[in-house]
């Protein structure tokens, strides 16, 4: 998500400073006019990856961004999608390992993960490739022999399917033992009612997407997804069944989230639980793919799902769930290997544009880039890593928000962190050090 958003970022940099950089670097300013600056058109001295990762790890940015990844070596620090360890409070060594997918892009593997920082529980983590990237290793397919992600070994014995999993860890970790519990307690009947209702409805809420998105959607009638409702005359006009049947069901799920004091399912927690895990991985991949396929952005107020919004903003102020939340760009690339292909419908208009704005093609965006994103906002919780944004002095608001954080603080907290992500990864971005167009942004950020 970040590397989008500073890529944005690099390139504006870049195009405004252009010509101060050339002419710092390579004579005058007149070489400018040279678009492709090729290699001939450039100075000799052109710093090295190396040269430039040192320069990176030595500005404020670079230095928050090391120590935190010296942390998370060993098990402690802020949640990060490819951490192997996470160790917590303990200092001994997990005997719990999770394979969950390497990209991060697996949904189920993203609740339990979630859960699993939550609750704050030591485990080792093996990154293991999805499909789409390739063969999994064999002595995965030994352990798992359908590949599907994520698993759980202990002592030797593996098991799958995450809602197993999230609830045998959860049952392992107990209150007593100073674990926050996700779960009603065994003799709260009514807890239970609850925790089943919703957990019906978020299967209903799931497969309306998946007949929203991956059918072909059905003809306008008026009425949409309640026969009844036509010949009552309640339809809403011009939507398909599908469509109405997916917003009908987001309704009630707003209502459960309305009914409740706080943002989450479960009122009487001031965090989230597993019923929140549970829907917020695939109601992040509807966000995305409900904009860019069918032009439904269902954050927009005028769908006025309070309930759903206020959860999504308490998510986003949490730095764990941030740390597994995609961008919508990522999801709706990451949607079809999985699932198939989305087909264009719902509201024409909006999609044209939402789809622009996430492939980020055909002049959606110009320069200078708003502050925020209206159709991803980002600057609900922490839009960089906390660590980063201390070590720049960005404080959050009285909300717990960064909306109101100087833009060109942020915007320097982004180049530098840009700069030490790109030279962190040299290699593998260019393996010719001359590159210039990569270069060029990389050594202006520092
Ligand atoms: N019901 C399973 C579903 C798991 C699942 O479908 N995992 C997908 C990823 S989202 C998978 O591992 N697919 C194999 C692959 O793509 O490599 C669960 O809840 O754990």
């Amino acid at each position: 998500m970040i590397m989008r958003l500073i890529a944005f970022m690099l390139f504006a940099s870049a195009i405004r400073k252009g010509a101060a950089f050339v002419s710092k670097v390579s004579g005058p300013v007149s070489s400018l006019a040279s678009t492709s600056l090729s290699m001939s058109t450039v100075a000799t001295d052109v710093p090295t990856w190396s040269e430039l990762q040192s320069k990176s790890k030595a500005t404020v940015v670079g230095q928050a961004l090391e120590q935190e990844s010296a942390l998370r070596k060993g098990g402690k620090g802020s949640a990060f999608v490819q951490s192997k360890l996470r160790k917590f409070q303990s200092d001994k060594e997990p005997e719990i390992t999770i394979y969950r997918d390497h990209a991060g892009w697996c949904p189920y593997c993203q609740k339990l993960m979630l859960l699993i920082e939550e609750k704050e529980i030591p485990v080792k983590i093996d990154l293991v490739p999805m499909r789409s990237y390739g063969d999994k290793p064999e002595a995965f397919m030994r352990k798992v022999p359908n590949g599907l992600l994520p698993a759980m070994e202990v002592k030797g014995q593996v098991i799958t399917e995450s809602q197993v999993i999230m609830e045998l860890l959860d049952k392992w970790h107990t209150a007593d033992a100073g674990y926050k519990p996700m779960l009603p307690k065994e003799d709260d009947t009514a807890g239970w009612k609850r925790y089943d209702k919703l957990a019906r409805l978020e299967r209903s809420l799931f497969s309306w997407w998946c007949t929203l998105l991956f059918r072909p959607e059905g003809p306008r009638l008026g009425g949409g997804g309640n026969p009844l409702k036509n010949l009552l005359g309640g339809g809403d006009g011009g939507m398909s069944g599908s469509m109405e049947g997916f917003l009908d069901c987001m309704r009630e799920v707003d209502k459960e989230l309305t009914s409740t004091p706080g943002p989450w399912f479960f009122g009487k927690y001031d965090y989230p639980t597993m019923i929140d895990f549970v829907y917020v991985s695939h109601v992040e991949r509807m966000l995305a793919s409900c904009a860019y396929w069918k032009g439904l952005n269902f954050r927009d107020p005028k769908w006025n799902l309070k309930g759903i919004n206020a959860w999504l903003e308490a998510f986003e102020k949490r730095e764990a769930y941030l740390a597994f939340k995609s961008d919508y760009y990522t999801h709706v690339k990451d949607i079809p290997p999985q699932y198939g292909p989305g087909y264009n419908g719902g509201f024409e208009e909006d999609r044209v544009a939402f789809s622009k704005s996430i492939d980020g093609k055909d002049g959606s965006w110009s320069l200078p880039l708003s502050f925020d994103d209206p159709l991803q906002p980002l600057y609900n919780g922490p839009p960089l890593p906390v660590c980063v944004l201390k070590a720049v002095g960005i404080p959050p608001v009285a909300d717990g928000s960064y909306k109101s954080s100087d833009p060109k603080v942020m915007e320097k907290a982004c180049r530098l962190m840009a700069a030490w992500k790109v030279a962190g990864n040299g290699e593998n971005v260019s393996s010719s050090q001359r590159n210039a167009s990569l270069w060029l942004c990389i050594y202006f950020f520092l």
